[in-house]
């Protein structure tokens, strides 16, 4: 499997996946997020369309391998994550990458309109999806590992003081 980023040396917790290289633009945001949690995670290119073999047995892997979140990132036609989600019990959280074509609308729709019985948990179309998507993640984690936990509450004191700080958008 084709690597794009850096993958934590303890073994990964949460995977990150997306369509297509051209998706790390947005997905290096959820990759950002949990490197600075100290959440174990790993990256890579899983295709649905391309590679849909790779896509399979790395659902049928996810579990045994000790993944605890799928965090998968597709634009337009954006089935990886509900055909993960149809392969693995591993909770997968979707991220609609923003298509040039259609503005991330067909990526939206594609993740979110998933059949009753196959959930795929869905975030906001781009940077912010990504993003949220990897705190959401930490945020399943927490209870088991507190270390993670720790670090996410620090986070959101530390987000809160900084707005507090700067109220005044005029400086
Ligand atoms: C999807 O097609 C990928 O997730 C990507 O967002 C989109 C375009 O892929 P490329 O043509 O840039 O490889 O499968």
């Amino acid at each position: 499997m084709t690597s794009t980023g850096a993958t934590s040396p303890e073994s990964p917790l949460v995977g990150i996946v997306m369509g297509s290289r051209s998706d790390w633009e947005t997905m290096q945001h959820a990759a950002a997020r949990l490197e600075a949690l100290g959440v174990p995670h790993e990256v890579r290119v899983v295709s649905a369309h391309r590679t849909p073999d790779v896509l399979f047995s790395y659902a049928q892997e996810a579990s045994g391998r000790g993944l605890r979140a799928i965090i998968a990132g597709a634009g337009g036609a954006a089935h990886l994550p509900g055909m993960l989600a149809a392969k693995t019990a591993v909770p997968v959280l979707g991220v609609p990458v923003q298509s040039k074509a259609l503005n991330g609308m067909d990526s939206l729709l594609s993740i979110v309109q998933m059949p009753a019985g196959i959930p795929v948990a869905t975030f906001a179309i781009g940077n912010a999806g990504a993003a949220n998507a990897a705190l959401f993640a930490a945020a399943m984690l927490a209870s088991e590992h507190p270390a993670i936990g720790h670090a996410l509450e620090s986070f959101r004191t530390r987000q809160t003081q900084d707005v507090l700080a700067n109220d005044d958008p005029r400086q």
